[in-house]
């Protein structure tokens, strides 16, 4: 009484406004398992694309192509399978769309049933998703990267650098670690009103001021901390995500008004991080500067956590050359980079036995699906994020990890690692 019966797939709204897909996925015992997926703004050029329609509705970004992939395409091959093999549902989706990019089906649709399916799955165990995708083991509540101060093709001031995070590291448990990074994003609003900057917000629900660059706003939130009565370097620490890959021009990059190769950017870095005190670096080289990627690490590696959006696509073959030339020390994690269930928790394990940290990520066009919380806890990634502590689209991964927090009780723990 666990095979696929039916799917039914709808074309909805992202937090942004833009057309995506959700599905439902109906097992015969009348269990049903609801997707909803994400999009991305700063694109690596490795990720798996989605289908939209390319038409004149929605300028161009309606799903009714991917809709009709799924319920003509998908649902044939997949009715009448068991809904508790997700490897296998996962390959067949990916041998039917046969291309590399899953161009053919879109990553969109291969997603929103893979998903669909394990949810369907976890719902027919009678389980929460976290322990279907985790087993038994599965108990680790992720410290969150909150991004606070948005720029790059978030928001629409000239703040160059992406995501400006708040990490509350130094907390006893998820639920404190979430009204930390809330007190300090309020306390942040005020000191940006006091001082007479922009209080809208970016894509990714934290403030988007009109501020110089990157010091002045890590200044700001120094004393957003403060404010707020943490200390920041102790229990709080701050976080970048640099989307170096929107930054190249021609061979290097331009930053803050200087051209700059990759030492360049490297040698920006150290300065910040001999001032501030920034625990993380996502992205602060292009996807492909495989070399600057590998001196970077050998720089910083040993202090800051060297992390691979863009670079790595949440793609094993990526992660795999980087784990050998040494490029980073931990790995972003979207399963839309890369398409299916299977092969997320595949490139987790992969990155895990290799000594990378892990942080699932959400995407800046995000739905009020909270699963990746529940794939957090139950691969033991350590650390997620999901944007400010702000817009329900944030929230709905934040309140999910409190809803788990709450069902794990005392066998929770919380922290980077186990
Ligand atoms: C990133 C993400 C999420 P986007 O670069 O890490 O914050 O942005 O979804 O636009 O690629
Ligand atoms: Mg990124």
């Amino acid at each position: 009484m666990t095979r696929i019966q039916r799917l039914k797939a709808r074309e909805i709204l992202d937090s942004r406004g833009h057309p995506t897909l959700e599905v439902d996925l109906y097992v015969d015992s009348g269990v049903v398992g609801r997707a909803q997926v994400p999009s991305g703004a700063s694109r690596g050029r490795h990720e798996a694309v989605e289908v939209r329609d390319g038409d004149a509705r929605y300028g161009g970004k309606g799903v009714r192509k991917a809709v009709r992939n799924i319920e003509d395409r998908i649902a044939p091959v997949l009715v009448g399978r068991e809904v508790l093999r997700q490897p296998e549902i996962d390959r067949l989706l990916i041998e039917l769309d046969g291309t590399e990019d899953r161009s053919s089906l879109g990553a969109n649709a291969i997603l929103a049933v893979s998903i669909a399916s394990a949810k369907a799955a976890a719902n027919s165990l009678r389980i929460p998703l976290f322990r279907y995708l985790g087993g038994a083991g599965g108990n680790l509540l992720p410290v969150p990267l909150f991004n606070v101060i948005n720029g790059g093709a978030h928001a629409g001031n000239a703040l160059e650098i992406q995501e400006f995070q708040i990490v509350p590291s130094g907390a006893e448990s998820f639920s404190e670690a979430l009204q930390m990074g809330a007190e300090i994003y309020h306390a942040l609003g005020s000191v940006l009103d006091e001082k007479g900057l922009e209080t809208g917000v970016g894509d990714e629900g934290g403030y988007a001021p009109e501020v110089s660059g990157a010091r002045e706003a890590l200044d700001l939130l120094m004393v957003a901390i403060g404010k707020a009565g943490y200390d920041a370097g102790n229990r709080v620490k701050l976080a970048l995500d640099v989307a170096a890959t929107e930054l190249m021009k021609g061979s290097g990059y331009r930053l803050e008004g200087a051209d700059r190769d990759a030492h360049g950017m490297i040698d920006f870095y150290r300065e910040l991080v001999e001032t501030y005190p920034i625990a993380s670096i996502e992205d602060g080289l292009g996807e492909d500067d495989w070399t600057g990627w590998k001196d970077l690490t050998a720089a910083l590696g040993d202090r800051i956590q060297i992390l691979g959006d863009d670079l790595f696509v949440t793609r094993k073959e990526r992660l795999e050359r980087g784990i050998e030339e040494g490029s980073a020390n931990a790995i972003l994690i979207k399963w839309n980079q890369v398409g299916t269930v299977t092969e997320t928790l595949d490139t987790i394990r992969s990155a895990q036995r290799a000594g990378l940290r892990t942080v699932i990520s959400h995407r800046s066009g995000d739905t009020e699906d909270p699963s990746i919380a529940d794939l957090a806890v139950g691969m033991m990634a350590g650390q997620i994020k999901s944007g400010a502590p702000c817009r329900s689209e944030r929230t709905s991964k934040y309140n999910q990890l409190l809803r788990i927090e709450e069902e794990l009780g005392e066998e929770g723990k919380y922290g980077y690692q186990a």
